[in-house]
């Protein structure tokens, strides 16, 4: 059954006037290109190019799936009152080649050609150009970076149209998680069970995966961006699955680690997923506004060193723990990222901000408070990854927290557990866009 009912149009004007009054000030004298990008040719491929997509923050303006076109901006080119009215769409026209192997289409914006002229006209102004490069065009390396940063942060909550193609996207793989557990038995392969996800999110309607989905049994679990293979479940196994659909444009970011053998479940294991279970659970309740992400992301650290203490396998307070790099060691990545036009969508620090590493010299990728409209994932980990603590160096020198001999022994069960929803931050109780996909082992 496909999920059919119609989703709201973008309303691109109210989008152009925001970004507009959200750079206008902060412009002066220079113009903004945005860029939708060109297809990626397939090494080797003759004629093939990679799958395409206009580049995010132009398709937020446009809605244009077309290679090779701009949106541009003169800041000084309307008034103050009406700054949506400073944009211009240039667009390439359809090809006679086009229109006979793809249709005819209305394609709406100023010819491409003209582009040349507008930067004329405005010939020594400065440049900041956005979204893709376009070749010949000399760019302000400073006004780029800044203005991509507002244009960023002015995209990050989520209008209407945004939020509804997030829920599909969640609802598409709610329904796909929910029939996993079917295919899931001893001697599945992760290819197996890829395909089972890919067929359920097109079956359902989605245009397919958000991004390249992740299994992982027993130890392929503890290798973070992990490509599915011919690796087969054994009983006593874990498997990660890290899988959403895209819909329109808009995906979803989810991650469950399933028992291959629910009814089977050693105490070790049990443990180590109720550790996560509830790091992840507090992280959700407190995704409210003013909540600095780096500060989540502490609280969940510490709650899974708190977990790894209670367990035997770590010594110490677990604040202390976070400090000192030790979590860095078992939960080695950010908390999470925002996520919808894309499974990375607007992420980073908030404008004025620079580069600062998370708690305990952890790299997390966003660095902003919570606001209502954003949606985040919430994604802690907990794993046991042979390149982190096998390190003769690193065993030596964290053998005041580490317990490494009952490391070793849980090991032997337990390699990996993720758990991931996606969280729409509002002025009342935290939108778990992604509830009903079950976490009970
Ligand atoms: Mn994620």
């Amino acid at each position: 059954m496909q999920e059919t009912h119609a989703l709201p149009e973008p309303d691109f004007a109210a989008r152009r006037d925001r970004i507009a009054r959200a750079i206008q000030q902060a412009a002066g004298d220079a113009i903004v290109l945005i860029g939708a990008g060109e297809p990626i040719p397939v090494p080797g491929g003759l004629d093939r190019v990679h799958r395409f997509n206009t580049h995010p923050d132009y398709w937020f303006l446009t809605g244009e799936h077309r290679p090779g076109g701009v949106i541009a901006y003169d800041p000084q080119s309307a008034p103050a009152a009406t700054p949506a009215d400073a944009w211009t769409a240039f667009s390439v026209p359809q090809s006679a080649a086009e229109r006979t192997w793809e249709g005819e289409a209305d394609v709406p914006g100023v010819p491409i050609a003209e582009l040349s002229a507008w930067l004329a006209a405005r010939r020594g102004r400065p440049v900041a150009m956005l979204g893709c490069p376009l070749p010949g065009v000399r760019a302000d390396d400073a006004q780029t970076r800044r203005l991509a940063d507002l244009v960023w942060h002015a995209r990050r909550v989520k209008d209407d149209a945004e939020v509804a193609r997030i829920r599909r996207a969640a609802a598409i793989t709610a329904r796909t998680f929910a029939d996993l557990p079917n295919h899931i038995r001893p001697g599945v392969t992760e290819r197996e069970l890829r395909n089972r996800i890919l067929s359920g999110f097109i079956g359902a309607g989605a245009d397919g995966e958000g991004y390249d989905t992740i299994v992982g049994v027993g130890a392929n679990a503890a290798v973070l961006h992990f490509t599915p293979g011919s690796k087969a479940a054994g009983e006593r196994d874990f498997i990660l699955i890290d899988a959403g659909a895209e819909q329109a444009r808009y995906t979803a970011d989810v991650t469950r680690t399933f028992p291959v053998t629910p009814g089977n479940v050693s105490t070790v294991q049990r443990d180590f997923y109720n550790t996560v279970l509830s790091a992840q659970a507090q992280a959700v309740a407190n995704c409210k506004p003013g909540v600095e992400f780096h500060d989540l992301h502490r609280q969940a650290a510490e709650a899974i060193g708190a977990g790894l203490v209670a367990m035997g396998l770590l010594k110490g307070d677990p604040p202390e723990l976070v400090d000192h790099g030790v979590m860095r060691l078992f939960f080695p990545h950010g908390l999470g990222h925002l996520v919808g036009l894309g499974v990375r969508d607007a992420s980073g620090r908030l404008p004025g901000r620079v580069h600062r590493p998370g708690p305990g010299g952890t790299n997390i990728r966003l660095d902003l408070p919570l606001q209502p409209g954003y949606c985040v994932t919430i994604e802690p980990g907990l794993y046991l990854v042979p390149a982190l603590i096998d390190d003769p160096a690193t065993r030596e020198r964290f053998v005041d927290a580490v317990r490494w001999s009952e490391i070793d022994k849980v090991r032997k069960e337990i390699q990996g557990v993720r758990i991931e929803d996606d969280v729409l931050v509002t002025d009342a109780e935290p939108d778990v866009l992604t509830a009903e996909i079950s976490k009970q082992l």
